[in-house]
C-alpha cells in the first residue's frame, strides 16, 4: 500500500524546466556556443546543475579548468534566478494542486525529491510548501539522480518504507532513480511515453487512476 508521494519538482508541480532552460541558452550564447537547443535540454532535466553544465560545453569545442566550470554554473544560477524572481502561483502545473489536496485529504503523505538547490526558494514563491509534508532536495544529497538518494532521503524524512512510496517524475533519470530506491513509478510530461514508468499520464491534470496506484 502506497502511504507517501514524492514528487518531483522542475516539470511535475512547477513550469520552471523552461526556465533552465532559457538560463542554460543565456549561458551558452556567452560562451559562443549556438548549436545548445531543447533537444539537449532533455538530457539536463533531473541530473545536476554541473552535469548539465557539462550537456551545454560538450556542444562547443572547448577545454575548461573546474574553476571556470565552477565559475560558469554560478553564472547560470544568477541568471536562473533572475527568471525565479518573477515566480509565483502561476508557474504551478495544470493540475497539480488539486492532486496534492486529494492525495492529502486521503492521508497521504506529500514529498519532494528534487536535484535542485533552488527547491526551497521555489516552493516557497508559488506557495505549494503548504502542500508538503517534507521536502528533500540538492542541499541535502551528494549525489543527483539517476541515484536513489534523493528519493532515499525524501523517504527517509517521511519516516515512510521505499517500497510504500510512489515517485512522480518527467525526467528519464528520476524514473530510473525511483525504480532504484525501490519506489513504484508515476511518469508525466511531454515524454511520459518514454520514460516507461510503472504508471503513465501526460500531466496531473489528466486521467490517473489512483485508486488502483494506492492501493498496490
Ligand atoms: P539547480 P528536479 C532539477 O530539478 C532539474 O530538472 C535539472 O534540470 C537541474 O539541473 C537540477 O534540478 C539542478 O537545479 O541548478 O536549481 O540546483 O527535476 O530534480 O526537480
Ligand atoms: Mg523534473
Amino acid at each position: 500500500m502506497i502511504k507517501g508521494v514524492i514528487f518531483d519538482l522542475d516539470g511535475v508541480l512547477v513550469s520552471t524546466d523552461e526556465m533552465h532552460f532559457e538560463a542554460w541558452k543565456m549561458l551558452a550564447e556567452e560562451l559562443g556556443i549556438d548549436k545548445f537547443t531543447k533537444e539537449d535540454n532533455k538530457r539536463q532535466k533531473g541530473v545536476s546543475r554541473m552535469e548539465s553544465l557539462e550537456v551545454v560545453l560538450s556542444k562547443g569545442g572547448r577545454i575548461y579548468t573546474a574553476t571556470e566550470k565552477e565559475e560558469m554554473a554560478e553564472r547560470k544560477n544568477n541568471f536562473y534566478k533572475e527568471l525565479l524572481a518573477g515566480l509565483d502561483e502561476n508557474a504551478i502545473l495544470p493540475g497539480a494542486v488539486d492532486c496534492l489536496k486529494m492525495l492529502r485529504s486521503r492521508g497521504i503523505l506529500i514529498g519532494i525529491g528534487s536535484v535542485s538547490k533552488n527547491a526551497p526558494l521555489i516552493l516557497a514563491r508559488t506557495g505549494l510548501m503548504e502542500y508538503v509534508d517534507k521536502v528533500s532536495c540538492g542541499l541535502d544529497i551528494t549525489r543527483s539522480k539517476p541515484d536513489p538518494e534523493v528519493f532515499e532521503v525524501a523517504a527517509n524524512k517521511l519516516e515512510l518504507k521505499y517500497e510504500e512510496c510512489l515517485v512522480v517524475e518527467d525526467s528519464l533519470a528520476g524514473i530510473v532513480a525511483g525504480r532504484a530506491a525501490h519506489m513504484k513509478t508515476l511518469g508525466v510530461g511531454t515524454e511520459y511515453v518514454q520514460l516507461r514508468a510503472d504508471y503513465e499520464a501526460p500531466g496531473l491534470n489528466a486521467h490517473i487512476d489512483w485508486e488502483t496506484i494506492l492501493e498496490v
